[in-house]
């Protein structure tokens, strides 16, 4: 088609892969979700032209001309059974698919690294592990699966990388993951795709897709020095948490170390597993689950301490886990070994860099 003007057709392909209509195929994911979504547009357009041509078919041959008396035409139970069944087997099939690839979408593998993105309005911040802070730009290593975990500072936001066929709201209150593989080094738009108010037009950034070497050194250069885990350690001396969680046995809260991922037995005789949502909820809401064995005197830190804060102190108690620990210690050579020198006395990198 490249005779019709060579111009029109560069500017034509540039077009739908720059803008949203059609990007770039970039995550591992997205090849799958648009087969499913060109699948759904063939079987569409194979019913349009379906009923619009038995339309036209019968409007000429049941015309008034040829018909001049109306005929009662009985039903037909064949003909009323194959139009439900195929029908209902083609919905069938595109629920399974897409059911399956729903499951994949949104379950990450465990090997994946998280990266905790907070919705504000109108930006996205963005924090890592290591504790590289960005704001709507998000770096990441290709050909690594990568978690991210949303939640919101204010309004209802969605969290939307369309060339990584992702899309997930970001919801005051709650956490929210989703995960995705990067395929091909590049800069993708990253968009808020909820109405969030006056600028949420302007709640857009680029999301940076590197080379595992690229990133490292990216993540190596622009860490502040201290992980998330070690900011929320200096907050949890500060908040006063360990006058009531030092971890001894005679300490008026429970012990800390090691709930990460536990099954906690609460007083009223039920269990619940301490996820990060558990763990963010003990402290906004202390009264909501109280563990079996404690009096619920632990005040609430409501309106006291940011998302930023909150995800820091939950990174915090999360590396009061012996095997989070030897994790960290595993990434942190790693990287000091891929730097080949030592970076002063700023702390390296942590958890971050598994390539
Ligand atoms: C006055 C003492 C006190 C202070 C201060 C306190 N806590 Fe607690 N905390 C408790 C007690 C008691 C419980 C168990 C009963 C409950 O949930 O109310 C608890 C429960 C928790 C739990 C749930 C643990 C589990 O095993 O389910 C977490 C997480 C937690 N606290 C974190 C914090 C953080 C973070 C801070 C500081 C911002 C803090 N606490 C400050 C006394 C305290
Ligand atoms: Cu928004």
């Amino acid at each position: 088609m490249s005779h019709i003007s060579p111009v029109l057709w560069q500017f034509l392909v540039h077009w739908l892969k720059q803008f949203a209509i059609f990007p770039p195929e970039a995550s591992t994911i997205a090849p799958y979700a648009d087969a499913l979504y060109f699948a759904l547009v063939g079987m569409t357009i194979t019913g349009l032209v379906l009923v619009s041509s038995m339309v036209l078919i019968f409007s000429i041959r049941y015309s008034k001309d040829r018909h001049p008396e109306a005929v009662q035409i009985e039903g037909s139970t064949l003909l009323e059974a194959t139009w439900t069944l195929i029908p209902l087997g083609i919905f069938l099939v595109f629920f399974v698919w897409g059911a399956l690839l729903y499951f994949r979408i949104f379950n990450a593998p465990p090997d994946s690294m998280n990266v905790y993105v907070v919705g504000k309005q109108w930006m996205w911040k963005v924090e890592h592990p290591g504790g590289q802070h960005e704001i709507d730009a998000l770096h990441i290593p290709v050909g690594r699966p990568i978690q991210v975990t949303l939640i919101s500072q204010d309004v209802f936001h969605s969290f939307s990388i369309p060339a990584f066929r992702v899309k997930r709201e970001a919801i005051p209150g709650r956490y929210t993951t989703v995960y995705f593989q990067a395929k091909t080094p590049g800069k993708y738009h990253l968009f808020c795709t909820q109405y969030c108010g006056t600028q949420h037009s302007g709640m857009i950034g680029w999301v940076y897709a590197m080379t595992p070497e690229d990133y490292r050194a990216w993540a190596a250069g622009s860490t502040s020095g201290a992980s998330l885990a070690q900011n929320g350690e200096r907050l949890f001396a500060s908040m006063g948490c360990n006058a009531c969680h030092s971890g001894d046995a005679a300490a008026r809260g429970p012990s800390l170390a090691n709930i990460y991922n536990s099954r906690i037995r609460l007083a009223d005789g039920s269990t619940m597993v301490a996820s990060e949502a558990y763990l963010r909820d003990s402290i906004l809401n202390p009264s909501t689950h109280v563990p079996a064995g404690y009096a619920p005197i632990m005040p609430t830190y409501q309106g006291q301490i940011s998302e930023d804060g909150l995800i820091d102190l939950v990174e915090y108690i999360k590396s009061l886990d012996s095997n989070y620990r030897v994790q960290q210690m595993m990434n942190k050579s790693e990287i000091s070994s891929a730097q080949e020198a030592p970076v002063g006395n700023t702390a390296p990198a942590q958890g971050v860099a598994k390539p």
